[in-house]
């Protein structure tokens, strides 16, 4: 009797430590679920009749400092980016921040998609940027945008705004690209010094308003 009793609680003390490793084990898995990443496919499709600068995408697990925030001056990691397409300082604040990221190696051209792959999941917080050609300091750019809010909306679109770190003067020296091969990242700022939404192109010098101006948004996203 005393044996069977002794077996009976072996085999209870079996079971039970069985489905409590079970039971880790599953959470185990629940919890990789949730933070495990995968590669994800990041599109961005240029609507409109300028150039985009090669844009770079990064996905982030942690919340981070907007890349821009409208009202507020340019970061001087948003102003090299919006006054001559330059990444680098960006890149930099990814890395720190321990994102996945990718830069395109090329411009996206009127009516092109280019396509980053980077590592990230659904609750990942998205980023990217690029500079509008011709502009003076255009710039479109999204920022903290969780993947699943753009996959749940099928798309996001992103507007052009100003970084209001160089005056708008449209004259061919002072923009950079394909269209004017002129100055990029100048250190001064225009007067009012704020990032805001572009006004668009007014025509007023080199850059013909007719043949570049652009309608909102300029590009949007899909995350695949
Ligand atoms: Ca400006
Ligand atoms: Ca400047």
């Amino acid at each position: 009797m005393k044996i069977i009793q002794k077996s009976t609680l072996l085999l209870s003390l079996t079971t039970l430590f069985m489905l409590s490793a079970s039971y880790a084990s599953h959470n185990d898995g629940n919890k990789k679920g949730k933070q495990g990443t995968r590669t994800m496919k990041i599109s961005i499709t240029n609507i409109s009749n300028t150039v985009l600068t090669p844009p770079i995408v990064a996905l982030c697990n942690q919340r981070m400092d907007p890349i821009a925030s409208v009202g507020s001056p340019a970061s001087s990691a948003l102003e090299p980016l919006a006054e001559s397409g330059d990444t680098t300082a960006l890149s930099t604040i990814f890395t720190n921040n321990g994102c996945s990221q990718a830069a395109s190696a090329t411009p996206v051209l009127p009516g092109e998609t280019v396509t980053l792959e980077v590592q990230g999941n659904r609750r990942s917080f998205l980023h990217t940027a690029a500079m509008i050609l011709p502009t003076n300091d255009g710039f479109i750019y999204a920022s903290g945008v969780r993947v699943k809010r753009i996959k749940w909306r099928g798309q996001l679109g992103l507007k052009s705004y100003d970084a209001g770190t160089e005056f708008n003067d449209e004259v061919c020296t002072n923009i950079p690209g394909p269209q004017c091969g002129g100055e990029g990242f100048n250190a001064e700022r225009e007067a009012n010094n704020f990032v805001k939404p572009h006004p668009g192109l007014q025509g007023v010098a080199d850059v013909s308003a007719a043949t570049y101006n652009w309608g909102e948004p300029v590009a949007y996203i899909t995350v695949n």
